[in-house]
């Protein structure tokens, strides 16, 4: 067997990638145009590479995922005509026009060589911007308001695990290293996660992906487990002090 059908054991190698999608709100004539008047908003769903290019108001994409993903299909709301959306070249992304949030079955099937099964992600598509409080029992902003919050951003951070690929796979994948996350954001923090409610927050603010969001994220993971270890230990010692209180009484009832 050649060398290139073989599975390389032991090894793992990921790809880093964003989904999720941005919405903004139509204007007055864009919905005068379409043919239900009901539409209120043009959101993009899409897979992308983490990194964002730079000088880009696109969140993510920066590298083309067409070396190993073969299609990516959006399963949208039964309301849309063709429902199930089938995207066979980068940028792997649905746009479309509509009223409602849903839930959106995004497929990624990678390209033969990989002989890996397709994943399935879920992205809850979002049209309304984060409220102040962030309840969502809370009414979204009136359009007036919507358009002057900028367009709406819900982004999703994940990895691709690939263990023990093919060689041949691992070659073309290693070809094509990612473009690494920059280590700190080279633009304003985005409205929903800078200071939900402000207005100053929102001008250009568009999301994205950083090194340093990885890094708080092991730190919290670190204090967490430096709490229950702090933990432990007091109860380690509250432990040994009841212990230490059972053998007296013992030993106090023998003595009696
Ligand atoms: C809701 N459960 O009630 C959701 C369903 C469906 C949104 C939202 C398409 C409309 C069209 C559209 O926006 N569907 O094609 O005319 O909020």
């Amino acid at each position: 067997m050649s060398t290139e059908r073989v599975r390389v054991r032991g090894l793992s190698i990921y790809r880093p990638i964003i989904y999720g999608n941005t919405a903004v709100v139509l204007t007055p004539e864009e919905r005068e145009a379409h043919p239900s008047r009901e539409h209120t908003h043009r959101w993009t769903v899409a897979v992308r590479s983490a990194a964002s290019a730079e000088d880009s108001d696109i969140v993510g994409g920066a590298d083309d995922l067409g070396y190993f993903i073969r299609r990516v299909t959006f399963k949208l709301h039964e309301t849309y005509p063709n429902p199930s959306r089938n995207v066979d070249k980068p940028p792997f992304e649905v746009t479309e026009t509509g009223w409602g949030e849903f839930e959106i079955q995004i497929r990624i099937t990678f390209i033969p060589e990989a002989a890996e099964k397709p994943i399935i992600l879920y992205h809850h598509l979002k049209l309304h911007p984060w409220t102040a409080s962030g309840a969502d029992t809370e009414a979204p902003p009136p359009a007036e308001v919507a358009v002057q919050l900028g367009p709406v951003h819900s982004w999703q951070y994940d990895e691709i695990v690939f263990t023990d690929p093919f060689q041949q796979f691992l070659n073309t994948l290693t070809a094509h290293p990612p473009t690494p996350l920059p280590k700190a954001r080279r633009r304003p923090v985005p409205f929903h996660t800078a200071n939900p409610g402000s207005l100053e927050a929102s001008k250009g603010g568009v999301p994205e992906f950083t090194a340093a969001m990885e890094k708080d994220e092991i730190k919290r993971f670190e204090d967490a487990r430096k709490t229950v270890v702090a933990e432990q230990e007091k109860f380690r010692i509250s432990l040994a002090e009841k212990e230490k209180e059972i053998e007296r009484l013992r030993k106090e009832l023998g003595d009696t």
